[in-house]
This record gives C-alpha cells, sequence and structure tokens, in this order.
C-alpha cells in the first residue's frame, strides 16, 4: 500500500515537474523492498538542514534490472539516481549513460569517501569502465551472494550443496527460481564447467565473460530440462512464499533469504541459506547517477547521506540485505544483534581482526565461500542472446494451471458442439416426423 502510494504520488509530482523547479524533486528509482522507506522524509528533512534548500523525493521502484535500464537506455527517463547490478553498471559505463558523482558537499563530511568497505571498493574496481575508473561513477550500496534459501524440513543443507538439486524430482513443484536471466545463467555455468575448472581450462573469472553459442545452449539445455520442476519464476515474491512453506526451496539472493528467515523458526518454518559448493555469484548494487539526470547535486547528497553508518544500519534491519558500508559501528551493531553459534571469518570485510565473528553467514559469509564466487561482467552486444534464450526457456513452459485451462476450454468446445449436433439431429428427426 505504502509502495502503491508512492507510485501515485510520484506520478502527480512527475506531472507537476514539468512546470515547477526541478532542483526541487529528486528522482530516485530503486528495487523494490530495498530501502526504509521512512528514511526518505529523513532525507528530505537532513537535505535542508545541510544546505537550506528543499526537495522532495519521488520514489520508483523495478524488479529486475533490465526494467531500468531499458528506461534510461531507450527511453532517456529522467531519473537522478538509479541502483543497477555490477555488471548493468559496466554497460552503462560501456554506453556512457552515466556522470561522474563528484565530490561537493559543502561543509557536510563526505560519508562516501570513507565508510565503503575497501573489499567492495575492490570488487567496483574490477567493474571494467572501458576507460574510466567505476569508483567515481558509483556509490556501491548493498552486496550479497546468489545462493538457496531452503526449508530443512524437506531439503537437508546436502541438497543444496550443489546447483543440481534443481533437478531432483523429490522437489518437483517446489521450486521458486529468480527471474533474471544473467543471475541464473552464471551459476548454472559454473556448475556445467566444473570439470574445466577443476582441470584449469578455464576459471570462474573467465566464465562471466563468457557468452559462446555453446555455453548458452549447454545452459538452456539445462534449464529446460529443469523447468517443469519449478513451480514459479520470481522477482520478488519468492521469499514470502517460502515463509508461507510453498516452496522449499528459492533459488534467490542471500538478502531475500535473510529477509524471509527472520522470524521464521518461531512459526515452524525452518528457513536456511547455503551457496553450493561449485561456486556462484558474489555481486553487488551501486548508485549510479544517469546522464538524463536533472539534480546532480541532491542526487550525490543523497547518496551521501545512505553511506552514514546509522542510515545503513536502518536500511539493512529493514530489508534484509548488508550494506557496503564497513566502519566499526556496523561490526559492532550487527555482532550484537543476535547470537549466531559459528564463528565466521569476515576479515575480508572488517579488517584483518575480525577472523571469528558470531554473525548471520547469510549476511556476511565465511571467507571460504566468498573465494568461491565471482563477480559478473557485461557481455556488451551478446546481451539479446541470453534474453532470447530466456524467453525460449520460460515462454516454453506450461503450468498446471496453464494445462488445466486450456482442458476445460478444450472439454467447452466439444460439449458445445456435440450439444449443437444432437439439437440439430433431433430438430431433423422431428422434421422428418412431421412429413
Ligand atoms: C531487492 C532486490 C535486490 C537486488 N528486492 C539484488 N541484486
Amino acid at each position: 500500500m505504502k509502495r502503491l502510494l508512492a507510485i501515485i504520488f510520484g506520478a502527480l509530482a512527475v506531472s507537476a515537474c514539468g512546470t515547477s523547479d526541478r532542483s526541487a524533486y529528486l528522482k530516485v528509482y530503486n528495487w523494490g523492498d530495498y530501502i526504509d522507506e521512512d528514511l526518505i522524509p529523513e532525507f528530505e528533512q537532513w537535505y535542508r538542514e545541510q544546505t537550506g534548500e528543499t526537495v522532495e523525493i519521488i520514489y520508483q521502484t523495478f524488479d529486475i534490472n533490465e526494467t531500468m535500464l531499458s528506461k534510461i537506455e531507450k527511453g532517456h527517463e529522467d531519473y537522478d539516481v538509479v541502483c543497477p547490478s555490477d555488471y548493468i553498471i559496466e554497460r552503462m559505463l560501456r554506453a556512457d549513460l552515466l556522470l561522474p558523482i563528484g565530490k561537493d558537499l559543502g561543509d557536510t563530511p563526505n560519508y562516501m569517501d570513507s565508510n565503503i568497505a575497501p573489499f567492495i571498493r575492490t570488487l567496483l574496481g574490477k567493474v571494467d569502465g572501458h576507460g574510466k575508473d567505476a569508483n567515481d561513477y558509483a556509490i556501491p550500496y548493498m552486496w550479497g551472494t546468489t545462493g538457496f534459501l531452503y526449508n530443512e524440513k524437506y531439503v537437508s543443507l546436502e541438497d543444496v550443496m550443489t546447483w543440481n538439486v534443481l533437478k531432483d524430482d523429490r522437489f518437483k513443484g517446489k521450486i521458486f527460481v529468480k527471474d533474471a536471466p544473467r543471475d541464473v545463467f552464471s551459476p548454472i555455468l559454473i556448475y556445467l564447467r566444473q570439470d574445466r575448472i577443476r582441470s584449469g581450462e578455464t576459471t570462474l573469472d573467465e566464465l562471466m565473460y563468457d557468452s559462446s553459442d555453446e555455453s548458452i545452449a549447454d545452459v538452456e539445455e539445462y534449464l529446460s530440462d529443469m523447468r517443469y520442476r519449478v513451480a514459479g519464476w520470481e522477482a520478488d515474491f519468492g521469499k514470502e512464499l517460502m515463509t508461507q512453506e510453498k516452496g522449499w526451496i528459492n533459488f534467490t539472493w542471500s538478502g531475500d533469504a535473510v529477509w524471509a528467515m527472520d522470524g521464521c523458526e518461531e512459526l515452524g518454518v525452518p528457513l536456511r541459506y547455503a551457496v553450493p559448493m561449485e561456486g556462484s555469484n558474489i555481486w553487488f548494487d551501486g548508485w549510479v547517477i544517469p546522464k538524463y539526470a536533472k539534480n546532480v547535486k541532491a542526487a550525490r547528497y543523497f547518496l551521501n547521506f545512505l553511506c552514514r553508518p546509522d542510515v545503513a544500519i536502518r536500511n539493512m534491519d529493514v530489508i534484509g540485505y548488508v550494506s557496503s558500508i564497513g566502519t566499526p559501528e556496523i561490526l559492532e551493531e550487527m555482532s550484537s544483534q543476535e547470537d549466531f553459534p559459528e564463528a565466521v571469518d569476515v576479515s575480508y570485510f572488517f579488517g584483518t581482526d575480525a577472523v571469528a565473528e558470531h554473525l548471520d553467514p547469510a549476511q556476511y559469509p565465511d571467507i571460504s565461500v566468498v573465494d568461491r564466487c565471482t563477480l559478473m561482467h557485461d557481455w556488451g552486444d551478446e546481451t539479446p542472446k541470453l534474453i532470447e534464450m530466456w524467453g525460449r526457456v520460460k515462454g516454453n513452459q506450461l503450468t498446471t494451471w496453464t494445462l488445466i485451462v486450456i482442458f476445460a476450454t478444450l472439454a467447452g468446445i466439444i460439449y458445445y458442439l456435440i450439444a449443437k449436433s444432437v439439437r440439430k439431429f433431433r430438430r431433423h428427426s422431428r422434421r422428418k416426423t412431421r412429413k
């Protein structure tokens, strides 16, 4: 409801923008369920305090990268800040769609420079900016892994330690998969190329650039064979279905898993999260300022605001995802929230002393998990091949409901035709008798 109202008010305000001063509005385009919405008016107030100027946020959401990208790339929409994933930032830089974030913040401290964990800065450094340093064009927001959220009542940890669980008939009709072509393609390719990785013929990183026809065909064959076990392709609702036990396995992002696991144990739904042994993606989403933006100043302040540790903690609490902010306050807060029995080595994120921290391993994976994950890369002009393959895989799928509807319609038509012939036959016989 809150989101619906935001969209309605947003739409009204956007139309009002045509006649008003555009510097009074900040157009934010973010993933659904990806911010503590109470922070929106708090930013507006903070911006007034910092600059003496008024700004009103027009907040809109998307559920997959491709929708957002097309609005900017094809629609030239004037969003001031948007939140693409790593490989889409790469694509936007390649297509020259981004403005530098800039550093002018008046007297306001720069939280962007000081608070982002070096680990995430290094990941951002791996984004190929095609001659540009991605660090000048993006502010990392949330990060995580891709893996399985599973219900321990029906599925064991051993089951989900391989991506091949997707082909296990015991779980037919109980699997939800993210409707995100690249996020599904990459782990499946990693799974299919295990032998080549082990023999040194290829590496995880090389696979993330692999858009060859051979690899697309292999993943398509795998997905086509897997799909009849899939109950649904979801962008955002899988986590809720898992809490209602409508699904037992969800191919999803760690943050969705954390959101679902929160409080589920008490309700008798034992949800867990794991990253298969074969390896997976580590990803981050970052805020960027598209070149069609109209309020770059407020955009920069907004990104700076999101890098405040207190703001990062509020966001994490509400959405379940993990912020790129890696200051000591974050470690202190996250380790005080719940007593996780297992210690994880998170020195890669919080610094050399953090080798045995009792944090949620779904949020802050142990270094051994991070070591088997890799960042995705843009396929450039090859991308349509993936989208076409995805369409074939999903498009050919007949769900049980589709089959029921088709059969019911056919039965109706057959009944109608038979009834019509019987009536015609009776009329004919009556006429014959009269004669
Ligand atoms: C939140 C979506 C998170 C995006 N609903 C993960 N890349």
